[in-house]
């Protein structure tokens, strides 16, 4: 895996994009920049495992380089699950598409160019968007949660990771410098640090844990829960019901 030393530079700082040199070490950059990514790839893997039966299609929107379909594909092995993963990005496809490769059941995992907002869904039993809302402009976040209700089948499931913000100024400043300490810990320089934070300034947008369980709920997940949270970042599972109740 290539570390990733993107902003260990002096050169100034350009708005973020998911290109071929982020693609490239991106790995690397998620399991330094997302606390416990793995865990909760691993508590991800083990809380869809009741929500599918065979022949059940999990798409994850916003895949990058595909770890976490790799992932469910190990941990659930044999069992005939289809996999489709969607970026905008061709660096990220691209790898996505290398890695799938040395898997066995490489038949059932797709990976797909195309924008998540625009691009069609097929009818699905689990979509993961992780760390991906985010990135999407505040304004198209309620219709895209919709469309993701609407290509779910009853009893379906979305698993939402997003970094969140705290509307109070001391809870938000306290949780953003833990972050910076994770970062260090990570061996991620104040430079480095910086720089990131500035290329993300007007790129990655987050919303509280309130706004986001509000957006989900307005889209139609009525069951809500967190599963997970470390400080700025959460994880959700939405649950799009069996039936709904007719009114009489
Ligand atoms: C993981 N989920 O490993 N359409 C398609 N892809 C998009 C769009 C869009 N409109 N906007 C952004 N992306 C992954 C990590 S990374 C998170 C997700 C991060 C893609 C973008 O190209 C990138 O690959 C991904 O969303 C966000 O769990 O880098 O912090």
């Amino acid at each position: 895996m290539k570390r990733d030393t993107l902003f260990n530079t002096d050169s100034p700082s350009q708005d973020f994009s998911f290109n071929e040199q982020v693609a490239e070490v991106f790995d690397d950059m998620l399991e330094r920049s997302i606390p416990c990514y793995h865990q909760v790839m691993k508590m991800t893997a083990q809380l869809i495992a009741p929500f599918v039966t065979s022949h059940d299609r999990i798409y994850d929107l916003g895949c990058s380089t595909g770890k976490p379909l790799l992932t469910l594909a190990s941990h659930f092995g044999n069992e005939t699950l289809e996999y489709v993963g969607i970026d905008n990005s061709q660096a990220m496809i691209n790898k996505a598409k290398r890695k799938a490769e040395l898997f066995t059941n490489t038949s059932q995992i797709n990976f797909l160019l195309g924008d998540i907002t625009r691009i069609e869904l097929a009818p699905c039993k689990v979509i993961l968007l992780n760390y991906t809302l985010q990135f999407l402009r505040p304004l198209e976040r309620a219709d895209f949660l919709r469309k993701i209700h609407g290509a779910l089948l009853p009893g379906g499931i979305i698993i939402m990771g997003e970094k969140i913000i705290s509307h109070h100024s001391k809870i938000n400043r306290v949780f953003i410098d833990l972050y910076f300490d994770f970062k260090r810990e990570q061996g991620y320089s104040e430079i480095e640090i910086a720089k990131k934070r500035e290329t993300l300034e007007n790129i990655l947008i987050p919303f509280s844990i309130a706004e986001n369980k509000n957006m989900l709920k307005n889209a139609g997940f009525s069951q809500c829960e967190t599963f997970f949270q470390w400080f700025n970042f959460i994880s959700f599972i939405g649950l799009k019901e069996e039936r709904t109740e007719q009114s009489s």
